[in-house]
């Protein structure tokens, strides 16, 4: 009865995420006791009209990223859009891990892009997709790649489809080809099954952060690992083991966050970024919400909102906590007070002390994960800062230093971070705001980045010289999410509710299969009771309508930040 009753709360868990995050909005936009001024006017409505538009213009960027990919680079890994060619692994310099991390000689961007094409509702396409990755991708390689990557590139992009294919509903359209067998989880259980060995031989239960496709962890290989890196995989390892009816994929994520958990700090409770698989020690103590940890928080939170176990729910919960606890910094308030514009520093975990006076452009994700916590004021506030910055170069610099207010690392490899934070808050709080910060984006992504036959990585965002690289993330994220900020009728959105984005925009369709644990027959039995999906909990339109004329951080308070940064809105 316990277990059951523990089952029905953390089913519904999820939607009452929701719900707490229209609860938060209603109280942060309290804002009409000031009359509007130029910027609230300036941010206020966008025309149906223009918003089609935008959608049309977003579709037709992510045509020509992939139609060029197809045509000069498939089967090759990555599109090089400057030159108009593909590329792959760096066979002859196996310590290249910039590429080899990543690429592995497995057609990498039109696996991760399978699912944007469902959601541009081109089943034809993606059907064709479906059929060149089936009959042509092998795993069955001798490449030497990050586990973290191939996890969360490849395995979520072939789960996403899959269970699309699976659904009877047909939301996107008929994506399922007739002869269909499940071909796409069987390659992603192959894949998994070579990613497995990286927890082979790890004295601490940590995964070795890289593997050999064919032979498992290379001998003498490095073994530190980033927070993120090992602590990545449970959202795609626990649906292919719910998928697959094996716990081992799942028992190795949870026991790899648990061994993170162990090694927190003692004092402040925070993770470093870097940690040695072998010895379990901190190789790196840097705390913060960027490069090296992000992920690791995003996915104990989504962990919890796919599978309901407590347990990650807790261990999100008392992390946010700290994160605020130690890094955050300026006045208490988003939209209320004095003082400065909040702001998430890297701090020293063990003690919290101001570590560095820079912040990453992946850091901008952090508002979508405090959109899912509900958390809305401070994902309003983070997110301000980044489309500050965004304004002042036209991209995000990988690092800006916010004391010196100037890039400390210039390059944008056309990451979708702050797109991806621009859609939730959207998403959340209808405000027409984050459609014109999309527009921006847009216009930015188009007059900077666009090349010959692709986008391109902006190598400075000093004088705007590309580099000849485009990410397949591109495709599979920044796409995305532009797209369905202007799409608002996208199936996604008209059900948000019943779907969730994985650390590298895959969708995963939310459902009672994924709170059953097939290994395990109490919970079994238990779950056929579950879940009633009920749809008017996600439904943000129910904001008032005034409310929506009004800029969701205060105009005075974006003029602060952006007359700091020298930019002007
Ligand atoms: C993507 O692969 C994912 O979004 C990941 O979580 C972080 N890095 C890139 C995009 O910047």
């Amino acid at each position: 009865m316990l277990a059951k009753i523990l089952f029905l709360l953390a089913s519904v868990a999820p939607f009452l995420v929701l719900l707490q995050g229209s609860w938060a909005s209603e109280k942060a936009f309290n804002i009409f006791r000031y009359p509007p001024n130029n910027l609230d006017r300036k941010y206020g409505r966008v025309s149906e009209h223009e918003r089609r538009e935008l959608a049309n213009a977003t579709r037709a960027m992510f045509y020509f990223g992939y139609e060029n990919y197809m045509k000069h680079a498939y089967p090759k890994d990555e599109l090089n859009p400057i030159y108009c060619s593909g590329r792959g692994p760096d066979w002859e310099n196996p310590s290249n891990i910039n590429i080899n991390d990543i690429l592995g000689d497995y057609s990498l961007t039109l696996i991760d892009a399978l699912d944007t094409l469902a959601i541009l509702g081109d089943a034809v396409e993606f059907r064709k997709a479906v059929q060149l990755v089936i009959e042509n991708v092998t795993f069955d390689k001798n490449s030497t790649v990050q586990v973290f990557e191939a996890n969360i590139r490849l395995l979520g992009a072939l789960l996403s489809a899959h269970l699309l294919i699976l659904d009877k509903s047909k939301p996107f359209g008929d994506l399922e080809p007739e002869w269909y067998d499940g071909e796409l989880l069987e390659m992603a259980s192959d894949l998994a099954s070579r990613l497995l060995p990286a927890f082979d031989n790890s004295k601490t239960g940590l995964p070795h952060p890289r593997v050999n496709l064919r032979d498992g962890v290379p001998k003498g290989s490095r073994t530190d690992t980033c927070t993120a890196g090992a602590g990545t995989l449970l959202v795609e390892f626990g649906v292919l083991s719910r998928l697959i009816g094996d716990p081992v994929y799942e028992m190795s994520a949870r026991r790899a966050n648990k061994v993170l958990w162990n090694l927190r700090n003692a004092k402040t409770g925070l993770f470093g970024n870097v940690v040695d698989v072998d010895t379990g020690k901190w190789m790196g103590e840097l705390s913060g919400v960027g490069a090296g940890l992000d992920s690791f928080y995003e996915y104990l939170l989504k962990a919890f909102i796919l599978f309901g176990e407590e347990d990650d729910y807790s261990m999100f919960n008392e992390t946010y906590t700290l994160v605020k606890q130690y890094m955050r910094r300026g006045r208490p308030h988003c939209n209320s007070g004095f003082g400065e514009h909040p702001l998430y520093v890297n701090v020293d975990m063990k003690n919290g002390g101001t570590q560095t006076t820079w912040i990453d452009s992946l850091q901008a994700a952090f508002a979508g994960v405090q959109v899912l916590a509900g958390d809305m004021e401070e994902a309003i506030c983070t997110h301000a800062l980044y489309y500050t910055i965004w304004k002042k170069y036209g991209v995000l610099p990988e690092r800006f230093n916010w004391q010196r207010i100037s890039p400390d690392v210039m390059f944008y490899p056309l990451r979708p971070e702050f797109v991806e934070s621009t859609y939730l808050l959207y998403q959340a709080t209808r405000n027409p705001f984050y459609l014109h910060v999309g527009r921006d984006i847009l216009t930015s992504l188009n007059n900077l980045t666009r090349a010959e036959c692709g986008y391109a990585t902006v190598h400075s965002v000093l004088d705007m010289t590309l580099e000849d690289r485009m990410e397949s993330f591109f495709l599979s994220e920044t796409c995305k999410y532009l797209y369905l900020l202007f799409d608002i009728d996208n199936p996604v959105n008209l059900k948000s509710h019943q779907y969730m984005f994985t650390t590298e925009g895959h969708i995963l369709p939310l459902g009672p299969w994924l709170r059953k644990k097939r290994w395990d027959v109490d919970l079994f039995q238990n779950a056929e009771t579950v879940i009633q999906v009920n749809a008017s909990h996600a439904s943000c339109a129910a904001i008032d309508k005034e409310r929506i004329y009004g800029l969701p951080l205060r105009s005075h308070y974006l003029e602060q930040i952006s007359g700091t940064l020298g930019v002007e809105l």
